[in-house]
């Protein structure tokens, strides 16, 4: 492969060698058909993983989360969502255009949405109301610096949401990053939510999938949605097999990641034209402002390429890195290197 440090997303890491030999290997059946006896293995140790009773194989993070929008809600129903958050900004819309479900967006204080702003949102039936059914949150909340908000703040929304008859959806794509940031395990982040989705594709290395889970009977509707939208899969044991290397060889080495980014953070903190608070690096994310008069955020990516080193634009001014497996600790000099000359 290329000589470049790839810091644009965790999307980028590969398989590891065990996932190799693990989907080679890998016992396989029709799993449309229920016997795929590797999925089943997967759907049973993710559901364990974060404390729900049963889990679906999907094969994105998107398609996750849409099977669980349409899952707990009913066309023109409206779900209250994070303005930053994946679900809203990156699903191409999928909740109005998949489940006819309209949202109505807050603003997250952070990482988190403000219990209070999201009861005043609840208002009572009146016939010309839309039902409002779902509040979806995100840990760690991506756009907003991969920031793990606090088991209690979460609980805290979801206690809203229950008490108003609402279902409450995790998008928990990087859960085990939260998880480790927090000190606590992915079924204490998930605890408070009917229904959480995880991928095994971004920091624990899978080459494809994540996972749905919730109650059993809620995971069963979500089986049938996500047939609809074209995800049962037949002999997927072969990227089931990795999923279940990810989960079980994969999530310790998390916090590896968390320290590389906080070393990146404390570095470009001292990089002309570079602005960041270290202290809101909580996990595997850093969110970085580049203010050259006369350049862009493109004009930054671009000198980089030049020197080895892959970061994204998020922005004309922003820019976002993301350490992973694939980012050893010895590349963060050289990556710092390449910065001080690119700027
Ligand atoms: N995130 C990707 C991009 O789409 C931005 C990335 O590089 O971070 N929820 C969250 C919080 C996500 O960050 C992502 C992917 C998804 C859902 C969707 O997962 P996939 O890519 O598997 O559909």
């Amino acid at each position: 492969m290329t000589a470049f440090v790839d810091l644009r997303s965790d999307t980028v890491t590969r398989p590891t060698p065990a996932m190799r030999r693990a989907m080679a290997d890998a016992e396989v059946g029709d799993d449309v058909y229920g016997e795929d006896p590797t999925v089943s293995r997967l759907e049973q140790l993710a559901a364990a993983k974060v404390g729900k009773e049963a889990a679906l194989f999907v094969p994105t993070g998107t398609m996750g989360n849409q099977i669980a929008v349409m899952t707990h809600t009913a066309r023109g129903d409206q779900a209250i969502l994070d303005v930053d958050s994946h679900i809203y900004q990156a699903e191409v819309g999928g909740l109005a255009v998949l489940s006819g479900v309209q949202a109505r967006t807050l603003k997250n204080r952070d990482g988190c949405l403000d219990p209070a702003e999201v009861e005043e949102f609840i208002w009572p039936e009146d016939i010309h109301f839309p039902r409002l059914s779902l509040v979806c949150l995100e840990n760690p909340l991506n756009d907003a610096g991969g920031i793990a908000a606090p088991v209690a703040a979460m609980e805290a929304v979801c206690a809203v949401a229950h008490r108003h008859g609402l279902a409450a959806h995790l998008d928990g794509a990087r859960v085990f990053n939260a998880a480790a940031a927090l000190g606590v395990s992915a079924a204490d982040v998930a605890r408070p939510f009917d229904s959480v989705m995880f991928c095994l594709s971004k920091g624990l290395c899978a080459p494809v999938g994540s996972m749905v889970a919730g109650p059993a009977a809620w995971i069963a509707r979500a089986r049938k949605h996500r047939k609809l939208l074209g995800g049962g899969m037949r002999q997927v044991g072969v990227l089931a097999a990795a999923g279940i290397v990810a989960l079980e060889q994969m999530v310790d080495r998390l916090a590896e990641d968390h320290a590389n980014a906080r070393r990146l953070a404390d570095g470009l903190a001292t990089v002309p034209f570079i602005t960041l608070d270290p202290a809101r690096v909580d996990t595997n994310m850093v969110f970085i402002r580049y203010r050259k008069p006369g350049k862009t955020a493109d004009d930054l990516v671009e000198a980089l390429a030049e020197r080895g080193v892959r970061v994204g634009a998020v922005g004309a001014d922003r820019l976002r890195l993301v350490t992973h497996h694939d980012v050893p600790a010895d590349a963060i000099p050289a990556v710092l290197k390449a910065f001080g000359q690119a700027v």
